[in-house]
């Protein structure tokens, strides 16, 4: 019998009850996948989706350590060990309050498919926890992350499982989380990615996140003979995705209208400029301000309580968080004529506002495929790492931009419609197809 989208959902959704993000995530993937799977039945007689959409494990642990006061405090910890049917399990870990189990299988779900985009052996994992970094002393944050630490170590390994960051983990987080690992392994090996640049880091990977989703625009540009110069961008966020996006935009000719945080956005209607912009990104990685205090300081305008799609603009990138972008967002920015959305976050367009652009015909790149640059890099430090050998920059940033270049070509082999390219189906069904064909040859597992 032909697998039939609601009823798939229906199961999905009994089985996983109150997961909405989760809902969400797997509803996008399965409304362009059944399709597939109904032409190849091979998948659907192995039940090679229904086992793709339950992760292999789900780790959850107890987080204790004590604040600066001396007060006990407990938080719950999680690793989702999604897939590792290509390769070791792979994601970051994001310590953000909002961190829940539906959020996170959500996440896990997303890298399985999109770590297969990336052409490198990776599998799809994530974690994290419900602690909030933010206005934590450092010694705070080293207890909180060397606690987490003393529990997920016995589940990873190089050839096991690969944590890196995600919103809430930066540099800091990684160096205090990689130092407790290798003490309790009194190993060094690539355990972690987005390493210090001291202890076996890769160039380019903390930009690469942001440098990968503008290099999937410029391919996507490229097919209408259009290029990123002389665009305006309005992107979201002002952490690590968002800022280097920004850069790399601004680099090629770009400018860049707006950046946002939790409290609001600035807009810079002649362009951010560079200064501007290292100001921005030493702020938020070193001393947690807001862009409230930045639009003080350069006597810019910050616009509180709103996102920034209501500006004008020829391109958008959502580099924030899930669900950031809705339908009137949407609406909003298709009836401003925005050509472009590259999505740097993971689900920053909701399931309708996502469904709008595809009937407008954007130029639409769904986070699996668009922030795969990331993952990627990371993929590159395991293997720097392996190699015991670390790569310049140059080469670093040359490999980035061919694996985008892949990614964006296997979205136009499986995406095309009509002469017309829909990322959303060509990254769905790419994706699935590698990790489907080596569960398909492993037999019942
Ligand atoms: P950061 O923590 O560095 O930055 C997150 C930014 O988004 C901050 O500016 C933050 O605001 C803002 N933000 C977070 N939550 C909300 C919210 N609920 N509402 C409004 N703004 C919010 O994280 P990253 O830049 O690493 O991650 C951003 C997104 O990119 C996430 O979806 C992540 O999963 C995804 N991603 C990250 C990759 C990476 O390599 N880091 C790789 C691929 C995807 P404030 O400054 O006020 O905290
Ligand atoms: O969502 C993501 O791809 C990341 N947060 C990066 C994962 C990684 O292992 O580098």
């Amino acid at each position: 019998m032909a697998l039939e989208l609601d009823r798939f959902m229906a199961g999905l959704v009994r089985r996983n009850p109150g997961e909405r993000e989760f809902h969400q995530a797997v509803r996008e993937v399965a409304e362009k996948v059944i399709p597939f799977i109904n032409q190849h039945p091979e998948y659907e007689k192995a039940l090679i989706f229904e086992r793709m959409t339950e992760p292999d494990r789900v780790v959850i642990f107890r987080v204790s350590w004590e604040d600066d006061e001396g007060n006990f405090r407990v938080n719950r910890g999680y690793r989702v060990q999604y897939n590792n049917a290509i390769g070791p399990y792979k994601g970051g870990l994001r310590f953000d309050k909002s961190v829940n189990l539906s959020i996170l299988k959500f996440l896990g779900f997303e890298q399985v498919f999109k770590n297969s985009l990336t052409t490198l052996p990776m599998g799809g994992a994530k974690g994290g926890a419900d602690f909030n970094p933010k206005g934590k002393s450092d010694a705070e944050v080293m207890r909180f992350c060397h606690s987490f630490m003393t529990e997920l170590y016995r589940h990873i390994g190089a050839d096991v499982d690969v944590p890196a960051g995600d919103i809430g983990v930066g540099t800091r987080e990684v160096s205090y989380m990689f130092g407790q690992y290798k003490r309790l392994s009194n190993k060094f090996t690539g355990t972690f990615t987005g390493k210090g640049l001291a202890f076996g880091g890769s160039q380019i990977r903390k930009e690469a996140t942001g440098y990968g989703a503008v290099y999937f625009a410029r391919e996507m540009l490229a097919t209408c003979g259009e290029t990123v110069e002389g665009k305006s961008a309005v992107i979201s966020g002002s952490g690590n995705v968002a800022t280097y996006a920004a850069q790399k935009l601004m680099e090629m000719g770009a400018k860049v209208v707006a950046l946002s945080d939790r409290r609001g956005f600035i807009h810079e209607p002649d362009g951010l400029t560079n200064e501007r912009l290292a100001y921005i990104i030493e702020m938020k990685e070193n001393h947690h301000g807001t862009l409230e205090d930045y639009a003080r300081e350069f006597g810019s305008t910050f616009c509180p309580g709103k996102r920034p799609w209501i500006l004008p603009c020829d391109m958008a990138f959502p580099c924030a968080t899930q669900n950031e972008l809705d339908k009137e967002d949407a609406q909003t920015l298709i009836n401003n004529g925005c050509k472009l959305v590259s999505e740097g976050a993971n689900m920053p367009t909701a399931y309708a506002a996502s469904t709008m652009f595809e009937e407008a015909h954007m130029l639409f790149a769904p986070g699996k495929a668009a922030n795969a640059g990331g993952v990627s890099i990371s993929g590159l430090e395991m293997s720097q790492n392996s190699m015991r050998m670390s790569w310049s920059r140059e080469e670093v940033d040359r490999q980035l931009q061919e694996i985008m270049r892949r990614i964006h070509e296997q979205c136009v082999e499986y995406g095309t419609v009509n002469g017309r390219v829909n990322y959303v189906k060509g990254a769905n069904i790419a994706g699935f197809k590698k990790v489907a064909d080596a569960m398909l040859a492993f037999g019942i597992v």
